[in-house]
């Protein structure tokens, strides 16, 4: 314990809250020294000399002096390698089944002494001291592993610690490993892989936050590629850029060292354009769960309304000034003295009601869901829960027991099938009460503690579907199994609709289930550029639905941080105003009628643009591509493309360039290839480059790529009928073609929607715009707008 732990735990012991949480800190602390021994001497390996290799699908074995690595090539593209005898199985990022080795894909001999396995779409050589290459069929290397080293107990008791180097190209750019603030580009540093909640507010400086993954998208003129450590453990990973030696013919390759606890030293590369990695990767992992159509309407929350009357009158705040709403959550006040599953009566008296008035006027219900359970004879939750033995235990096989908002808690453990099963059956009781989605927060795991880690012992065990294991392994995937069980419960009580589900914590493949969000931003400047960073990389690791706090969680923003806030929430996929307990108002017209008006506008234009919306979230379930890409996207070979953070494509059609600081009425924005209007002034500018936008307080700078087909909502008619939806198409630039895909929103069931693909063109001045069908082509049945 260090003195400022010392000194929180002191002035944290002055309450009976505080007593508690002082005591489970040092109870979490004597429980992993009591079960988890230090680790004694170790030893170190590393693969040696190469001796032999066995061909198998897809690859073969390759073996070493003193190890064996197998690496193989799947239909598809994708490369496995894994070292002594790790396998793809079992992992919780993969969906289903790995995919099938590639038949054609075949090992030989290279001239070096070492194995190559050749394919017709990558090239994976194996060095004779084992270094394991990945280059394109051209012989363009993208990723280059250096042999491993192990770190061994010599008592043979306990996991044996790795690291693993990468060489990249000197021009690469590193993304993802789960939702970082400070992204989306990776600096140099090192990036923690265990899910934190920083506790307090966090901003671009705090590292590692809710969500880790041991993903990493990797952007060179080379080419794009992903690789993935499928390892749940505690690990660390330390990325350099490289640099160019200028002609000298000297570059310093950028590197990564992946370093971790324990556990599979197994990776998967994927490579093609940043679109055919990401299908690729949701091939392997899941495609995102669409979330229903509601979900992508305008949403309101805040930790603290405190009754039903409140909720009422926020309600009718949304309503008596035209501001569509779509959703509205509950956070933990709701529960009767923070308990999951229970409804304060008092302040609440009839949720099922208030729901069902609600719903009449457009508004659905949403409900938190917090993972810990009151350790309390009466508790319904925990009562069917010790008799179904569902809780973490310790090595003892006592219940863990933390310290979380109702008190003392246990902790359901999400990796037994038949625990999620229960926990799932539970959803229920909300659904009872009349909620449409569910909320889930506090499940890194927290529990509350003055020093040490806010989490459960690293000893506690854990069933790991069937294998055991303990929390080491564990606790990167207890959000994401926790989200596994939520969702398949709510599937089994409503079959008919499609979850809505979003998870503060999670790991690679969480996307199955649905999405997430910011978790507690900061209220500053730095904290809305971290927001975006959050979405963006989070994307590029298959979880396409997100958002921030719209006005941070804490604090009290200035009208005009708000109101960008604001601006840029209405173009991210989970677009929802939230706030923490003791933080200043967050409703839109809480900050004069200037804020309120410009607000409206960005409210307005969301609606307008729902039928966009609703296409990227099938394209995403379609394709893997998140409906938020960094500018770079489709011209990753533009390097300034790939260092510019503060701007992003909306699907292909839109770019959108936030405002990020104070003060702002003009700003840069930097432009892919082709031509692109400023949807506000019609005004053409041609890419590559940098421009100048304004962006007056009432807007942020949105441009249409020429050529562009989008869905939107007609006007609303002079009796305030919403219009249909129209395609709103922006001119193609002369001797170019355009284009755009339309999914129609499936309302909120399951029906497998069907891919409209348009065409644009010049014909003369004309602007002709055609439906490609297989038959051919043919006119329209929507109606067209030309714009530009
Ligand atoms: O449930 C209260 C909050 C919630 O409002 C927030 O969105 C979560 O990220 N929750 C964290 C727990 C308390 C945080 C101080």
């Amino acid at each position: 314990m260090n003195g400022r732990e010392l000194l929180r735990s002191m002035k944290d012991a002055g309450s009976p809250r505080g007593m508690r949480t002082v005591r489970s800190a040092w109870r979490r602390r004597r429980t992993d020294e009591r079960d988890l021994p230090a680790r004694g001497a170790e030893r170190a390996r590393v693969p040696g000399a190469v001796s032999g290799a066995e061909p198998l699908a897809g690859g073969g074995i390759v073996r070493f002096a003193r190890a064996e690595l197998r690496v193989w090539v799947a239909v598809g593209g994708a490369v496995f390698w894994g070292w002594d005898g790790d396998g793809p199985s079992p992992s919780y990022a993969l969906s289903g089944d790995p995919p099938e080795p590639d038949p054609r894909a075949l090992l030989e001999p290279d001239k070096e002494g070492g194995w190559r396995v050749v394919s017709e779409r990558v090239t994976v050589t194996v060095s004779r001291h084992g270094a394991v290459e990945v280059a394109t069929p051209g012989g363009v290397v993208l990723r280059r592993e250096l042999p491993p080293r192990w770190w061994e107990p010599v008592d043979g008791n306990g996991p044996a610690r790795w690291a693993q180097r990468a060489e990249v190209a000197a021009d690469a750019r590193f993304f993802g490993l789960g939702g970082r603030a400070s992204g989306p580009r990776l600096r140099e540093g090192v990036y923690r892989l265990w899910n934190t909640d920083p506790g307090g507010a966090f901003g671009p400086g705090d590292d590692p936050l809710y969500i880790t993954m041991p993903v990493q998208l990797v952007v060179a003129d080379a080419g794009t590629h992903l690789a993935f450590y499928d390892n749940s453990w505690d690990g660390r990973v330390v990325l350099k850029e490289g640099e160019e030696g200028a002609g000298s013919g000297h570059d310093r390759p950028g590197t990564s060292e992946v370093r971790m606890d324990g556990g599979p030293l197994r990776c998967w590369v994927l490579l093609g354009t940043p679109a055919r990695v990401l299908h690729g990767w949701t091939a392997l992992t899941g495609v995102p769960a669409p979330p229903p159509s509601w979900a992508l309407g305008p949403q309101h929350a805040r930790w603290g309304f405190g009754s039903a009357e409140e909720v009422r009158r926020i309600v009718a705040g949304y309503r008596e000034r035209g501001l569509p709403l779509s959703a509205l959550h509950l956070d933990i006040d709701h529960y009767d003295r923070h308990q999951v599953f229970t409804v304060d009566r008092r302040n609440f008296p009839d949720l099922p009601a208030l729901a069902k008035e609600l719903r009449a006027q457009g508004v659905r219900l949403v409900s938190i869901v917090d993972p810990a359970v009151k350790a309390a004879p009466g508790n319904e939750t925990y009562e069917s829960g010790s008799a179904a033995g569902a809780f973490v235990r310790d090595a003892r096989g006592d219940d863990v027991r933390g310290e979380v908002w109702p008190g003392e808690c246990v902790y359901p453990d999400f990796t037994d099938p038949a625990v999620r099963e229960w926990w799932g059956g539970l959803y229920e009781e909300r659904l009872e009460q009349g909620f449409s989605g569910v909320w889930h927060d506090m499940n890194e795991p927290v529990s509350f503690a003055p020093f040490g880690d806010k989490t459960l012992p690293r000893s506690a065990r854990h069933a790991l579907d069937g294998r055991g294991g303990d929390h080491r392994e564990a606790h990167n995937v207890y959000g994401l199994t926790m989200a596994a069980a939520g969702y398949e419960g709510l599937r089994r009580l409503r079959p008919e609709e499609r979850p809505f589900l979003f998870s503060r914590s999670g790991w690679a493949g969480m996307q199955r289930y649905g999405g997430t969000w910011s978790g507690d931003v900061a209220t500053d400047w730095p904290g809305l550029r971290a927001s975006l960073s959050l979405v963006l990389g989070l994307g590029l690791c298959g979880v396409p639905y997100s958002g921030p706090d719209v006005g941070g969680f804490t604090g009290a923003p200035t009208p005009e941080l708000y109101l960008r806030w604001y601006q840029l929430g209405s173009c991210l996929p989970l677009f929802r105003t939230h706030a923490a307990i003791d933080a200043g108002r967050r409703e839109p017209w809480e900050f004069g009628d200037e804020v309120l008006g410009h607000a409206r506008a960005a409210l307005l234009e969301r609606e307008r643009l729902g039928p966009y919306f609703a296409t990227l979230a099938q394209l995403a379930r379609l394709t893997g591509a998140p409906y938020v890409r960094p500018v770079w996207w489709g011209a990753p070979e533009d390097r300034a493309l790939r260092d510019c953070e503060d701007a992003f494509l909306l699907g292909d059609s839109l770019l959108v360039a936030p405002v990020l600081e104070a003060g702002t009425e003009r700003r840069a924005v930097r432009l892919p290839r082709g031509r692109w209007y400023d949807t506000a002034t019609g005004t053409a500018y041609e890419g590559p480059g940098q421009i100048l936008l304004d962006a007056p307080l009432s807007r942020i700078p949105v441009l249409a790529r020429a050529g562009a087909v989008i869905p939107v909502l007609g006007a609303t008619d002079s009796d305030g009928a919403v219009g249909g939806i129209e395609l709103e198409v922006w001119r193609p630039a002369p001797g170019r073609t355009g284009g755009g895909l339309v999914v129609r929103d499936p309302g909120d069931g399951w029906a497998d929607p069907e891919v409209e693909r348009y065409t644009s063109r010049l014909v003369g001045d004309e602007v002709v715009v055609e439906r490609v069908t297989d038959d051919g082509v043919a006119p329209p049945e929507l109606p067209v707008r030309v714009r530009g």
